[in-house]
C-alpha cells in the first residue's frame, strides 16, 4: 500500500528522543505501514546515460519505466503527520522576499555590457528554442515599473544579481569599471531604498565574463580568485554604503556540475574530464573566500554581512536499510555537503574524498582558515525533493556521477510534478532546513533564497504559442497599467505548503530567517529558454507588458500578515511523506 497521507507542509509525529541526531534521520521513522522487502530486490539499477541525463534540470521521463521497476517490491513505510491547521505566523523579524538574477531579467545584452559565457552559450543555440538573455524582461530599462510593482505587492526585500560583465565588459578590474553599469545599479538600489525594500545582493549569478572565460575561467585558479575579489571589491566600494546583504556566489553546484559535467549550462563542458567540475567548486569555493575575506577586513565598517547561496534538493533514503540510509547521506553530502562543509566543518566531506582520491582538489592549510565560516548566513535554494537508494551493485568507471554511487533520481510516481518535471515534496524543504540547521548550525541562520515553481495554468502554453511569443522584444517605451488578471491556483498552493513547510522547520528550532519566492518575473529559464515560467508576475515577451498573477497577490497577502493559513486538507499533496 502506497502512503497517501497528506504531503506538503505535513509535520512528522513527535519523534523518540531516542534518535540522537537527524543524522541519523535520514530515513523514514515510526513506520505505520510496509510489506516486507522481497528477499531477492528486483534489478533496479537505473542506466548510466540515464543518471547523466537527468542528473540535472534535464526531463526525468526517458526512464519511467526503470524507475516503476525500481519502485516495485520495496518496502513503503512512512510516517503518520499530524495536520498543521490555523494561522501560521512567522517571526516579527522576518524577511519576506522575491528574487531574480541579471541574465535572466536585463536583457540590454548590447547596452554597455560585455559579453558572458551565457551570452556566447545561447547565442551558439544551446538553450531551447534558440532562446537568449539579450532582452528578456528587458528590465534595465523597467526597473522603475518593476519596482514600483514589487511595492504593490508588499515586497520587504529584493535578491537580484549584478551582470560582472556590465561593469566590467573585458572581466578586468584594471580597467575602469562602466560609468553606464556603475548608473544602472545605483539608480537600482536608490530605487529600491526609496521603496522601503531591501537589496540583496548576488555578486555571480552565472555570467562570468566571456573574456575571463577564455583566460581558464573556473578552472584557473590564480586568474578566477583574482578577478573575483576584485569584481567584489569594486562592488563593495560602489554600492556597499545601500547594501548591507551580499552574497558571493548563487548556487556552485550549477556551475560547476551543469557547467563543467553534463554541459547543460555555460561553458557547456560535457564530461570529457572526471574531475572538470571538482576543480571548477574548488575556484568557485576559493572565489567565495576571497570576496568574503576582502568583505570583512576591508569594507568592515558599512556593518554589512557577506553569505553565499547553495542549492540542493532533500534526498530521503527510501528504505531504513543501511545501505539506503548511506544512499542518502551521500547525495547530501555531494551536493549539499560539497560546498557546505569546507565553509561550516572545514573541508570537503570524507565520502567525497574517499570517492574522488585526488581528483577532488585539496584546500592548503590557510585556505581552509579563510573558507572556515566565511559565510555571515547560509542561504539555501531548494526546489524539490528525491529519495535516495543504494544500487545493487557499484557503478563502474569514475566522474561525478559514478562517484555518488547513488539510484540519484529514485522517486514516487504519485508525487505531483511541476512543468520542469520536478516533483514537489514540501515535507523536503522542512527536512533540507532542519538537517541544514543541525548539521551546520550557521552563524546568523539560514535564509531560503530561492523556493517556486514552473507550474501554468493550461492557458499559458496556449498563449505561449503564439508566433514569437517566446522570443522577447524590447520594451516600445509606452506605458501600461499593469493588468491582475492571470490565475495559477497550483502556484499558489505550492507557496502555501512551502511556506507552511518553513514555518514546521522553524517550529522545530531550525534557524530560518528569510524567505525569496523565485521569481519575481517570469523570465529567461537558463537552458528551457522562456517556455518554463517561474514568476508570480507574468511577462508578455512581446510586449513586456506584466500580469499580477493570483499567486503575487498570495504571496502579498503573506508578506503584509507575516503569515498564511494553512493549506487545507484538499489542498496537501499525495505521495509518500516523512
Ligand atoms: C536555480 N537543479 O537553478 C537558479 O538559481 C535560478 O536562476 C533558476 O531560474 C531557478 O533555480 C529555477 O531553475 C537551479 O538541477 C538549476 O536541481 C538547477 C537545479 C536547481 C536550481
Amino acid at each position: 500500500m502506497f502512503c497517501t497521507f497528506w504531503g506538503g507542509h505535513a509535520e512528522l509525529m513527535e519523534l523518540p528522543r531516542t534518535l540522537p541526531s537527524r543524522w541519523q534521520r535520514i530515513g523514514p521513522v515510526l513506520t505505520v505501514t510496509g510489506r516486507e522487502p522481497r528477499k531477492s530486490a528486483p534489478n533496479t539499477a537505473i542506466p548510466l546515460a540515464f543518471l547523466a541525463a537527468v542528473a540535472t534540470k534535464a526531463p526525468l521521463a526517458p526512464s519511467r519505466g526503470a524507475l516503476r521497476r525500481a519502485l516495485r517490491g520495496r518496502r513503503r513505510s512512512c510516517v503518520v503527520p499530524a495536520a498543521r491547521t490555523g494561522f501560521l505566523a512567522f517571526p516579527e523579524s522576518f524577511v519576506f522576499g522575491v528574487a531574480t538574477s541579471a541574465y535572466q531579467i536585463e536583457g540590454a545584452a548590447a547596452e554597455g555590457r560585455g559579453p558572458s559565457i551565457w551570452d556566447t552559450f545561447s547565442t551558439a543555440g544551446h538553450a531551447k528554442d534558440g532562446a537568449t538573455g539579450e532582452v528578456a524582461c528587458d528590465h534595465y530599462h523597467l526597473f522603475k515599473e518593476d519596482i514600483r510593482l514589487m511595492s504593490s505587492l508588499k515586497v520587504k526585500a529584493y535578491r537580484f544579481s549584478i551582470s560582472w560583465s556590465r561593469l566590467l565588459p573585458n572581466g578586468d578590474a584594471a580597467e575602469p569599471p562602466s560609468e553606464e553599469g556603475l548608473r544602472f545599479y545605483s539608480e537600482l538600489l536608490d530605487a529600491l531604498l526609496q521603496a522601503g525594500i531591501e537589496p540583496w545582493v548576488t555578486l555571480y549569478h552565472w555570467d562570468l565574463p566571456e573574456a575571463l572565460h577564455a583566460k581558464g575561467g573556473w578552472l584557473s585558479k590564480e586568474m578566477i580568485v583574482k578577478a573575483f575579489g576584485d569584481y567584489a571589491r569594486i562592488c563593495f566600494h560602489h554600492f556597499g554604503d545601500r547594501v548591507k546583504y551580499w552574497i558571493t556566489l548563487n548556487e556552485p553546484w550549477c556551475s560547476a556540475v551543469l557547467g563543467y559535467n553534463t554541459g547543460d549550462h555555460a561553458p557547456g563542458y560535457t564530461e570529457e574530464t572526471d574531475t572538470a567540475c571538482y576543480v571548477a567548486g574548488h575556484h568557485l569555493l576559493l572565489a567565495h573566500a576571497e570576496a568574503a575575506q576582502i568583505y570583512r577586513e576591508e569594507f568592515a565598517q558599512q556593518g554589512g554581512e557577506v553569505g553565499i547561496s547553495l542549492n540542493a534538493d532533500w534526498r530521503q533514503a527510501d528504505s531504513e536499510r543501511e545501505e539506503d540510509l548511506e544512499a542518502a547521506r551521500r547525495a547530501m553530502e555531494f551536493s549539499l555537503g560539497w560546498f557546505a562543509e569546507p565553509i561550516y566543518l572545514g573541508d570537503y566531506p570524507k565520502c567525497m574524498r574517499e570517492s574522488c582520491g585526488d581528483r577532488l582538489p585539496s584546500f592548503s592549510a590557510s585556505e581552509k582558515k579563510k573558507l572556515f565560516q566565511s559565510s555571515d548566513f547560509f542561504g539555501l535554494n531548494s526546489y524539490s525533493g528525491n529519495m535516495a537508494k543504494a544500487p545493487p551493485r557499484p557503478f563502474e568507471g569514475t566522474g561525478y556521477w559514478e562517484d555518488i554511487g547513488v539510484e540519484w533520481w529514485h522517486t514516487d510516481h504519485q508525487w505531483a510534478r511541476t512543468d520542469m518535471d520536478w516533483p514537489v515534496v514540501p515535507w523536503s524543504l522542512r527536512e533540507i532546513l532542519l538537517y541544514v540547521q543541525d548539521r551546520y548550525k550557521p552563524m546568523g541562520g539560514i535564509i531560503v533564497t530561492e523556493n517556486g515553481c514552473a507550474c501554468e495554468p493550461d492557458i499559458s502554453a496556449e498563449l505561449d504559442e503564439r508566433p514569437g511569443a517566446l522570443l522577447p522584444r524590447p520594451w516600445d517605451g509606452v506605458r501600461r497599467a499593469t493588468s491582475s488578471d492571470f490565475e495559477d491556483p497550483e502556484r499558489v498552493r505550492f507557496f502555501r505548503a512551502h511556506l507552511s513547510a518553513v514555518h514546521a522547520a522553524i517550529e522545530r528550532k531550525a534557524q530560518v530567517k528569510g524567505y525569496f519566492a523565485w521569481s519575481f518575473l517570469d523570465n529567461f529559464e537558463w537552458a528551457e529558454g522562456y517556455g518554463k515560467r517561474f514568476g508570480i508576475v507574468r511577462v508578455d515577451f512581446q510586449t513586456q507588458e506584466r500580469t499580477i498573477k493570483s499567486s503575487g497577490h498570495f504571496l502579498a497577502r503573506v508578506f503584509e500578515a507575516n503569515g498564511l493559513e494553512a493549506p487545507a486538507k484538499e489542498e496537501q499533496y499525495p505521495g509518500r511523506t516523512f
